[in-house]
């Protein structure tokens, strides 16, 4: 039952799971398109499965008018058939059924974008999870896959493209000035992958030879106008289909791929069999309207859909319990493409580091509020509230471990048992943790419960040298916290890599007893399969440094004392980029943590020389890529911070942080400037790492350049806004300018620019977004300034990107100004989680956790919070997406 005034969700179990008991073989669709009115004709053949213990026919259905219902030919009355609700049951039907069913749907009307909807008079689908039962009754259900035909009819001028899963097979012309389409999918598949697009669009097509030697078509369709930013994409989708062939020896098993950009979508991009539908922020592209971060999103979000074609469609999920089987996997293996395409070392390191900041930041918080799940989880309310960071990344980090633990050709051998057992399948996390086990001969049954526990594990280091011996034990010892409906833990299988440091920052041949086959390498992984263990190291001379968890090796919490000698030693020498970089991150984390406890205090500040020239010393080392100093040099977020504490003072945490940029940039002025100078890259806009590197590196010095800024690095910024070449330039300066704090006069310049940028950019929707972006983080925007922003013409709730920007943004990535004292952040959001509870319930259940977290605040917040969250819970008509988050967040 859908709840009306109060909460009451009603929760899924996954223990629950019950064989369909019917099976769908054959499903042929006939769509009459219109935007007002659509007929769907939908004829299923179903056999009856045996196996099941559910012995009715059970048909999904959601705002659905029904037209007609045949069932073996013969017109089904009203008594033959029982609707509750979402779902229709016929009971006592043949094991044999041809079921036809019309259906009328209204997509103009469906603002949802979950099912059939309207986009600027085209036509789109998305189906993941459950919007295909918007568009007919349907067992809507991954575990059923079937082979689909699809007619299309649509008035030929208004929808002269006519798209769907699969190869063309037919098309005309009808009469009436309308034209049809007959699309035929070869391979049965689940129907959260059916997808359908009508319109007015155009397509850059290119023929693309497989490793086989057969040919493809591959597509890039786009609104008009939009031709001179596709080429990316397409670039994108070559090297992703190279790449599965080399990396898996997986081929595209179609002959035409296409990929469709739509401005209005709730999430990044969707792997329709054959027919991939993007956002447009995923797909266009050129050097005046798209970021170097945006160039980076697009090849991986185009490699990420593309791979699914085997991870996800061709073997897919039983149940959306295991949705983290088709997501982990896939996130694993494009963050694998992005790092191979960039190919060294430290490429391959930067990229890593990147990844590991989003799971810290993002899915280690939601592993430790009320909305922590298992990767596999136990029950949901709403499966679209589970399209989380701890199903993508958390997942992705899992199989990330099979691939540590089993190394590159392991894991292979893996990769391939999976598909030879379960091409065509729809199967389960089990399944694939038992073909890494079985064609590896290893015992993988612990590392079960990377897939069952909730919470991230923390892993403490205690160490012990003995110079008479010369030995060296490391003693590990692992928890987890509680979760909701999780008390107690039991230990993970946790691969530690980790290698030993001399004085000199070398590394030392490692002589573990545990591990006699690798005696004498200089990285192993040791095995944490205990509550508690000590790993005992010989041959060790001197006392070593521990470089431990090399390259994040599993997604846990690393709690070690070191020195800040210790740290520096890692910092400027470990061999393991990532550990480089993390030794940084601890110095610097050490040092806000307590610049935020002085600020509470009413103290004076200060930072130590001697962290200031470790900085120094490698902002100015030429041999080091770029790309990697600038992320050495980058400080913990404020939300990074903000976890190293019980109680979160979010104005604190900003001022600490604010400090110590200002005193990094009054200290090393001349060495920014010099980098800033020295990282220009003239001439044609390159979208290639290692260009991408020194804009990095020298768009963060700019950034620092203006904390401690003087009339000449002002006008820096401002000539780099003017004269800019590309969007990565101009959008690094005009943040630099729109977070200054300058004089009336510069003040005036910056908003300037700000007007200047929007008037040059007013028909470019993405990079209108990146205006409003800009203003919902700069620091300078309050709650009143938002409130003004949403009066703007150009902003709109009803379309995601936009809410986005400017709505989400200031509510996830402005914290001190989120959460101002007084509490009218939360009121804004309270407001803004209603309004768009009626328009778009998975978008508003997105923004509905921006409080997630709110017993983490001081008491006068968390006060205001709770009153916003249970004004959000009080309302009326309140779906079931938003009541779950507001419901669960209560609970905490
Ligand atoms: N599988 C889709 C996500 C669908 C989200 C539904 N709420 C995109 C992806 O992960 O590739
Ligand atoms: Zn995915």
């Amino acid at each position: 039952m859908r709840n009306d005034t109060v909460i009451t969700p009603q929760a899924i179990l996954r223990q629950e799971y019950v064989a369909p008991g019917y099976w769908v073989d054959t499903v042929e669709m006939g769509f009459d398109l219109d935007l007002k009115s659509t007929l769907v004709a939908n004829r299923m053949v179903m056999r009856r499965n045996h196996a099941s213990t559910e012995k009715d026919l059970v048909l999904s259905g959601e705002s659905l008018k029904l037209v007609q219902l045949r069932l073996n030919g013969v017109k089904l009355k009203k008594a033959d058939y029982q609707i509750d609700g979402e779902t229709l049951r016929i009971s006592n039907a043949p094991d044999e059924v041809t079921l036809e069913i019309t259906t009328q749907i209204q997509p103009s009307k469906n603002t949802s974008l979950s099912g059939l909807y309207a986009s600027k008079g085209n036509l789109i689908t998305q189906c993941e999870a459950e919007g295909f039962r918007k568009i007919t009754w349907f067992p809507d259900r991954p575990d059923v896959m079937a082979k689909y035909t699809v007619m299309l009819r649509a008035d030929k001028k208004k929808f002269p493209v006519l798209l769907s899963n699969g190869n063309l097979i037919d098309e005309g012309d009808l009469d009436d000035g309308r034209h049809f389409a007959k699309w035929e999918d070869p391979f049965k598949k689940p129907s959260y992958l059916f997808a359908l697009v009508a319109g007015t669009l155009v397509c850059q097509e290119e023929k693309f030879k497989l490793k086989s030697g057969r040919k493809a078509l591959l597509q890039v369709w786009v609104e008009e106008g939009n031709l001179d930013k596709t080429q990316h994409a397409m670039d994108s989708l070559k090297k992703s289909i190279r790449w599965d062939e080399e990396r898996f020896g997986l081929e595209l098993d179609l002959d035409r791929f296409m990929i469709v950009a739509t401005g209005d979508f709730n999430m990044g991009a969707m792997e329709n069999k054959g027919l991939n539908i993007f956002n447009t922020k995923y797909v266009l592209a050129n050097s005046s309207i798209a970021t170097d971060i945006d160039y980076a999103g697009i090849e991986s979000v185009v490699g990420h859909e593309y791979f699914h074609n085997w991870t996800g469609n061709r073997v897919t999920c039983r149940d959306w319990f295991q949705l983290s089987l088709k997501e982990g996997l896939t996130v694993f293996r494009d963050q694998e493409f992005s790092a191979d395409l960039v190919g060294t070392t430290t490429g391959r390191a930067v990229k890593r580091i990147e990844d590991v900041r989003v799971l810290r930041q993002v899915q280690f918080s939601e592993d430790a509020g009320p909305m922590a799940h298992p990767v596999r989880p136990d029950s949901f309310v709403e499966i679209n509230n589970f399209y989380t960071v701890t199903i993508y990344e958390k997942g992705a980090e899992v199989v990330r471990m099979y691939y540590t633990l089993l190394g590159h050709d392991g894991f292979r051998k893996g990769m391939d048992l999976y598909f030879e057992r379960h091409d065509g399948q729809a199967v389960e996390c089990d399944d694939f943790r038992a073909a890494m086990a079985d064609s590896s001969g290893r015992d993988l049954t612990q590392f079960e419960r990377w897939y069952s526990q909730a919470g991230t594990p923390r892993v403490s280091v205690v160490t012990a040298y003995d110079a008479e011996a010369q030995t060296y034990d490391i003693k590990l010892t692992q928890s987890c916290p509680a979760t909701p409906g999780q008390e107690k833990k039991l230990p993970f299988h946790i691969p530690v890599a980790m290698g030993l440091l001399d004085a000199e920052g070398k590394d030392i041949p490692l002589y573990c007893d545990d591990y006699p086959a690798q005696a004498g390498a200089t990285n192993l992984v040791i095995e944490l399969t205990a509550a508690s263990q000590t790993f005992r190291f010989n041959k060790v001379a001197s006392e070593p440094v521990p470089s431990l968890l090399r390259n994040f090796s599993a997604p846990v919490v690393l709690d070690i004392d070191y020195t800040d000698e210790e740290l520096g030693l890692l910092f400027a020498n470990d061999s393991d980029p990532f550990n480089r970089w993390e030794a940084g991150q601890r110095l610097a984390t050490r040092r806000l943590v307590k610049l935020t406890k002085v600020l509470q205090t009413g103290e004076e500040l200060s930072l130590d020389d001697w962290f200031i020239n470790a900085l120094r010393n490698t902002l100015n080392d030429e041999s080091l890529d770029p790309a990697f100093r600038e992320l050495m040099l980058t400080l913990p977020s404020e939300a990074m911070i903000a976890e190293a504490f019980d109680v979160v003072d979010p104005q604190a945490i900003h001022t600490a942080r604010q400090f110590v940029r200002a005193t990094i940039t009054r200290h090393l002025k001349a060495d920014l400037l010099h980098a800033y100078e020295t990282h220009q890259t003239p001439g044609k806009y390159r979208p290639d790492a290692a260009s991408m590197a020194k804009r990095s590196l020298k768009n963060l010095a700019l950034s620092y350049l203006l904390e401690w800024a003087d009339e000449s690095t002002f006008d820096l910024a401002h000539l780099q806004f003017k004269e800019a070449a590309n969007m990565t330039d101009r959008l690094a300066a005009l943040a630099a300018l729109t977070n200054f704090n300058g004089t009336e006069k510069q003040q005036k310049k910056s908003e300037k620019a700000l007007r200047r940028f929007f008037k040059d950019f007013k028909k470019e929707d993405l990079v209108i977004d990146k205006w409003f972006m800009l203003q919902a983080t700069a620091h300078t925007t309050d709650v009143e300034k938002v409130r003004e922003l949403m009066q703007h013409p150009a902003f709109t709730l009803t379309n995601p990107n936009r809410a986005r920007s400017l709505v989400f943004n200031f509510c996830n990535a402005n914290p001190s100004r989120f959460h101002a004292a007084d509490g009218s952040g939360y009121a804004l959001w309270a407001e803004l989680v209603i309004a768009l509870n009626k328009i778009n319930p998975q978008v508003a259940a997105r923004l509905a956790r921006s409080l997630d977290r709110w017993k983490k605040y001081p008491v006068g917040l968390q006060a205001h919070m709770k009153l916003a969250l249970q004004k959000v819970a009080a309302t009326k008509k309140l779906s079931k997406d938003v009541a779950e988050v507001v419901s669960k967040a209560l609970a905490a």
